[in-house]
């Protein structure tokens, strides 16, 4: 509960620029330096599978194997976009979301989801479902940010989901199947450069739809109501 709080209010503040830190900073400087672009990623997935695992590999370069299962964190990292510096910040969520009004939050926060699964638990592949179901429904559109992940992939040996079945999932939901290795490392990178590629298209399609020059927009059930 403490994480949620605390992670709401260091996104409002960093939102805001009310974050005593920058106010201060802001302060001595007349002319402040533009804050990099912020994309905000939420990691979801049943627990176990390695949610956990991916984005402290991301973050530090390192396979921690024995992460508190039930801790939720988030981080944030400056990276270079296709020459761009943004900032990701990741929602590692922990099982609170069993809590509708906690997970309606974080999904609401959140700007791209990576939908992690592990490649040899085909109940957790099954749970991506409700996942996908529930994203949609609190972001109310089909065209959010997203990306399948099927973790895990050095266990080949142990593989209880086939490559097929995974594609053919990601292929109903039009959105990309990336397997991945938060051991080896295995297309980590990937995952989160091409989710945080898909939100910076995605916000300027939305900043071109808002000054009137079409753009792709929402696919969103929001804009199926016209009112005259
Ligand atoms: N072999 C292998 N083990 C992994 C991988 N990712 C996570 N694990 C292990 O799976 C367990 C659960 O990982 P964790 O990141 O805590 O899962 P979370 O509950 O989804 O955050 C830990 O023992 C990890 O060491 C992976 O890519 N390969
Ligand atoms: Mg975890």
């Amino acid at each position: 509960m403490f994480s949620t709080i605390a992670y709401q209010l260091s996104t409002k503040f960093a939102e805001e620029g009310k974050c005593p830190c920058v106010e201060r900073r802001v302060g001595m400087s007349k002319k402040p330096a533009a804050q990099p672009t912020l994309h905000k990623v939420i990691m979801v997935g049943s627990g176990g599978v390695g949610k956990s695992a991916l984005t402290l590999q991301f973050m530090y370069d390192e396979f921690v194997e024995d992460y508190e299962p039930t801790k939720a964190d988030s981080y944030r990292k400056k990276v270079v976009l296709d020459g761009e510096e943004v900032q990701i910040d990741i929602l590692d969520t922990a099982g609170q979301e069993d809590y509708a009004a906690i997970r309606d939050n974080y999904f609401r926060s959140g700007e791209g989801f990576l939908c992690v699964f592990s490649i040899t638990e085909p109940e957790s592949f099954d749970a991506t479902q409700e996942f996908r179901e529930q994203i949609l429904r609190v972001k109310n559109d089909d065209n959010i940010p997203f990306l399948l992940v099927g973790n895990k992939s050095d266990l080949a040996d142990k593989r209880r989901v086939p490559l097929e079945t995974c594609r053919e999932r990601a292929h109903n939901w039009q959105v990309p199947y990336v397997e991945t290795s938060a051991k080896t490392r295995d297309n980590v990178d990937k995952v989160f450069f091409d989710l945080m590629r898909e939100i910076r298209s995605r916000k300027s399609d939305d900043s071109r739809a808002t000054n009137g020059e079409g753009g792709k927009g929402k696919k969103s059930k929001k804009f199926k109501c016209v009112i005259l």
